[in-house]
């Protein structure tokens, strides 16, 4: 946990108690602030305050008194409207901050790689977090990813935070100069909570905030949005600048052709050539095009921060994946399961679905923006689709006339249904994947949930199991 010096004394206000937020509460509490803590939600205030939280509420107190407001990720600051609480803070004069400028603000000696883009930046944090690990560096993964930032552990002058930083969080965060800072891509995303697409696309800009030479941007080129983003940054040349592509080369960058990864920052090696890094071939548990902008992207990012590229090379090798990503949960009766609950938009789907064939989709949850217009270029992969959550309908009707679909409902109906006829059409290389392109608040708490019953159900599947223990992933 990170002690928060600066604020060792003062009355701070934290609202929002969910995992950011009491962490973050607490460790206030343990470096000495005085916590004001609140949440919107009974039962969450309840929790908090049997894990020793002080509580007040927020609504009713003297907010001159405060020196600052600490507020959960998703708590709106300006759109659709700005939360109650933030307007009475600003009201008074009191800074709207969130957990990780409180980290920047205590540790001040690490060095920083944030990690932002619309999709992929999970696995790239970890990625990114599991070489430098292996290097030997002092290294704490956190932000977005799920750990938050202030329970990781205090790092000095030769350690690295590696965060993943979401939208929100970015606009909560102001003190972070980013040693490394990287932007994997952009699309529609959160677009209710930016006020439209240029506020989406200014929040994560500003990853890049104050970045001078020999800090460092890492930047995805294979979207328009971010291809525009990498020629500004260019133009005021600032930062030292290394694109990255899954798509093909990159004069300067790093970048995947035909499945090999390339490096051609070094112009003092390989004269001047490219030089071929790794065959991603290999490597089972980063499958898909998009997965090797997010390879190039931390092998940017682990050279940028003086790891040898043989040394990547291995980590990256020896990456397990992630749970929730495209995650093989297990093969039974030759049908694959995948677990890719954390598609939480058409785009990522579509990047799933670009993946595997002969695939019985699990679709639905609660509507995001874009819909799934991403995945129809990836419908001929798609033998049947099964429809679930408040979505159900709608994806139903668009869907229409394209790929057979089932009004599953519920999610143990949809996995009932997929497996029948996986086994009846196909049975070996028929892959089930639960990739929503919706967020989960419809029917479960969060991805993870969503993603752990699945599992579950997966689980209590009958039939004939491979050991999976050597594979790591499949693909089409
Ligand atoms: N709350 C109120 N009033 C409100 C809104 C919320 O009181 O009007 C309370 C809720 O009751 C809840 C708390 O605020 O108790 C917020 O909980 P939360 O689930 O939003 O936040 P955390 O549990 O702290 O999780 C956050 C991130 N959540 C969001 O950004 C929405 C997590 O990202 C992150 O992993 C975690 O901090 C650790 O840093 C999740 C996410 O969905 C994965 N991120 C979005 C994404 O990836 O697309 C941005």
């Amino acid at each position: 946990m990170i002690d928060i010096f600066p604020f060792a004394g003062l009355p701070v206000a934290v609202f929002g108690l969910g995992h950011s937020g009491l962490t973050a509460a607490q460790a206030l509490q343990t470096s000495g602030a005085e916590v004001h803590g609140w949440d919107d939600n009974e039962k969450v205030r309840a929790d908090a305050e049997a894990a020793g939280v002080a509580m007040d509420n927020l609504y009713d107190m003297d907010w001159a008194e405060m020196t600052a407001l600490i507020v959960s990720p998703g708590i709106p600051l300006d759109f659709p409207a700005p939360h109650p609480i933030v307007t009475l803070a600003r009201a008074a004069g009191v800074e709207v901050i969130g957990d990780i400028e409180l980290l920047a603000r205590s540790m001040r000696n690490a060095a920083y790689v944030g990690i932002t883009g619309t999709n992929g930046k999970s696995t790239t944090t970890a990625l990114i977090g599991h070489i430098l690990s292996v290097s030997g560096r002092p290294t704490e993964i956190g932000g977005n990813i799920g750990t938050p930032a202030l329970s990781l552990a205090a790092l000095d002058e030769d350690g690295i935070y590696v965060l993943e930083m979401s939208s929100y969080q970015l606009d909560l965060t102001r003190s972070i100069t980013f040693d490394i800072a990287v932007l994997l891509n952009i699309s529609a995303d959160h677009l209710d909570r930016h006020g439209g697409m240029d506020g989406y696309i200014a929040a994560k800009k500003t990853i890049f905030r104050r970045q001078t030479r020999p800090r460092t941007a890492v930047i995805g080129v294979d979207d328009e949005i971010t291809r525009t983003i990498y020629k500004e940054l260019k133009a005021a040349g600032d930062q030292v600048i290394i694109p990255v592509s899954g798509l093909g080369p990159v004069t300067g960058g790093v970048y995947v052709d035909g499945g090999i990864l390339y490096d051609d920052t070094g112009a003092d090696t390989n004269h001047g050539d490219p030089v071929a890094i790794l065959d991603l071939d290999d490597v089972t548990s980063l499958p898909g095009v998009h997965n090797a902008q997010n390879a190039a992207a931390a092998y940017a990012v682990a050279k940028s921060a003086g790891t040898q590229p043989a040394a990547i090379m291995a980590s990256i090798k020896s990456f397990p994946g992630l749970a929730h990503r495209q995650e093989l949960l297990a093969i039974i009766d030759g049908v694959a399961y995948i677990n890719d609950s954390k598609a939480t938009n058409g785009v990522a789907a579509s990047r799933a679905l670009a993946c595997y064939g002969n695939v019985y989709w699990i679709a639905g949850g609660r509507a995001k923006e874009g819909g799934i217009e991403a995945v129809m270029p990836y419908l001929d992969r798609v033998r049947h689709a099964y429809l679930i959550g408040e979505t159900a309908n709608d994806f139903a009707a668009t869907l229409d006339g394209r790929v057979p679909c089932m009004l599953s409902g519920e999610l143990s109906s949809a996995v009932g249904q997929a497996r029948e006829t996986a086994l009846d059409e196909i049975g070996d290389g028929a892959v089930v994947l639960l990739s929503p392109a919706c967020a989960s608040f419809d029917q479960f708490a969060n991805f993870e949930c969503r993603g752990d019953a699945f599992r579950a159900l997966v689980e209590a599947l009958p039939g004939v199991r491979e050991d999976i223990s050597q594979i790591g992933g499949i693909s089409a």
